[in-house]
């Protein structure tokens, strides 16, 4: 299959405000999803976002939708990969889908990627800020290089200050403590967390020219605590 594929997709992408995030042939060993037809997906495409850059494309299709619609940004991203999906002739899946897909072990293989101690994927450039809204399989291969190795740059990061933001000390290394982070979010000391997004992950001092703002930490927050 041509190598253009992926910068097709690419500029495809770029329309809402979406990146290719990289991707790799499935092999013998792997337990992949299936393709258009049903039959196991040879490859996968990772898509997302580096920063808040969908945000505006997002937001002008939300005004136009009923304000009571649940998940609208799962709702917004699955109608828009789902079409670039169907102009390459790949099947389109969410990081929302269930059974969950296991994007974050796809992401380390497409962009060799490895987790800060918040379990949030650090990337060289975008630090935290940075996610992931679809992927798309195809019954083909398609023409990738091996994501080079990037420094992690955790490894170097002495400090750690995203272990002493959170006054819930809600991430530790044996994991996250998923009800203190949505006790204290909901209780009456969390309004910074609500209106400013994750004290942890706003402290990590990388990527910081791609942080999501307060507007869009909000939503985030909101969906995340069920406070929509
Ligand atoms: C369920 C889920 C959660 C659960 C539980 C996480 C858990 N213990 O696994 C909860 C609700 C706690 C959660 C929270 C958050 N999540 Co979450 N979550 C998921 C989801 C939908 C499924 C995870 C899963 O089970 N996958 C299936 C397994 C088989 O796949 P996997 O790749 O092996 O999964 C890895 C993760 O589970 C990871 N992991 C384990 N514990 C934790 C804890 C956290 C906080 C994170 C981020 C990852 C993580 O380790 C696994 C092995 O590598 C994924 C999307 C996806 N499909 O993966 C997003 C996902 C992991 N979350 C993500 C994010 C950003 C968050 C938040 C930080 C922000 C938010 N969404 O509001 C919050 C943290 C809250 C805060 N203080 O801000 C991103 C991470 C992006 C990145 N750059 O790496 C993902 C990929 C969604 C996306 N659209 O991009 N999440």
């Amino acid at each position: 299959m041509s190598s253009l594929v992926p910068d097709d997709v690419a500029a495809a992408l770029d329309e809402h405000g979406l990146i290719q995030r990289g991707g790799f042939s499935f092999d013998e060993r792997d337990d992949a999803p299936p393709g258009r037809f049903g039959d196991r997906a040879k490859s996968v495409l990772l898509v997302g976002q580096a920063g808040a850059a969908p945000w505006p494309h997002f937001l002008r299709w939300r005004v136009r939708q009923p304000d009571n619609l649940k998940n609208p940004l799962d709702t917004w991203s699955r109608e828009v990969i789902g079409e670039v999906a169907m102009s390459f002739g790949a099947r389109a899946v969410s990081p929302s889908d269930t059974p969950y897909l296991p994007f974050q072990q796809w992401a380390m293989r497409a962009e060799g990627l490895m987790p800060s101690p918040l379990g949030i994927l650090m990337h060289p450039e975008y630090g935290l800020w940075h996610a992931y809204r679809g992927a798309l399989l195809f019954d083909f291969d398609i023409e990738i290089g091996t994501p080079q190795k990037s420094i992690h740059l955790c490894d170097a990061c002495d400090r750690k200050p995203c272990m002493k933001a959170c006054p819930a000390d809600a991430y530790s290394p044996v994991g996250f403590a998923y009800e203190d982070c949505l006790g204290h979010v909901r209780g009456p000391n969390g309004a910074p967390c609500r209106t400013g997004g994750c004290l942890d992950r706003n402290a990590c001092p990388f990527g910081t020219d791609y942080r999501y703002p307060s507007e869009v930490q909000t939503f985030h927050m909101a969906s995340f605590a069920g406070l929509g």
